[in-house]
């Protein structure tokens, strides 16, 4: 009896009780973080973006869960600080411009360097496969493959495929961070 209460309530809470999850967004620079952050906060696609420097931070009310959103500059200089801000965190999203296969590798080493530090073990990862409004995009099975994704251990990791311009695949996204909210 005392289950079936806890369950009731749990169904309660997750309808009057908003939840909330931190979230910080990585990847290589130019790969759409920005937009994602912009798009999945005011719905707006904007080809203008100003490149970030350092980072952004952001809070958005989507439904009954709000997301604190840390967006980390992809320059060289800054990657180094993608640890930092990583730290603690419901959920990593890292973002890859699936239309730039020169960029795999590089994407590939930074994604494997900052999952290695022990302060993110066991941090649920989301990759995106950003920009598939472009022809010739890389689909989620090759990026699977080319990122290495498969040797992730330890925690959960999920890869989509979307765009921030045409808005595809946002809602998938949007369940998967509802998902990590508390
Ligand atoms: N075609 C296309 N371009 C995109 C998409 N997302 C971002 N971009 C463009 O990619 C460039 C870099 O985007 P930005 O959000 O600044 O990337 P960031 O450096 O990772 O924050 C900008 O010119 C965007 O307009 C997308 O889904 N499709
Ligand atoms: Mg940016």
């Amino acid at each position: 009896m005392a289950g079936f209460f806890s369950s009731v309530f749990s169904w309660f809470s997750s309808i009057f009780f908003s939840k909330a999850a931190e979230i910080s967004v990585v990847g290589l620079q130019a790969s759409g973080k920005t937009s994602f952050v912009n798009v999945i906060g005011s719905g707006q696609w904007s080809e203008d973006v100003v490149p970030t420097v350092a980072f952004n931070y952001r809070k958005v009310r989507k439904g009954n869960v709000t997301l604190k959103i840390w967006d980390v500059a992809g320059q060289p200089k800054f990657r180094s600080m993608w640890e930092r801000y990583c730290n603690g965190v419901d959920a990593v999203i890292f973002v890859v411009d699936s239309a730039d296969p020169e960029k795999f590798g590089t994407a590939r080493f930074e994604l494997h360097q900052l999952l290695s530090q022990p302060s993110l073990v066991g941090v649920p990862l989301l990759v995106l496969g950003n920009k598939n409004d472009i022809d010739g995009h890389t689909s989620v099975k090759e990026l699977i493959s080319v990122l290495e994704l498969q040797k992730i251990q330890g925690r959960a990791v999920s890869c989509y495929s979307c765009s921030m311009k045409s808005q595809n695949n946002l809602d998938i996204v949007l369940r998967w961070l509802a998902d990590r909210s508390h």
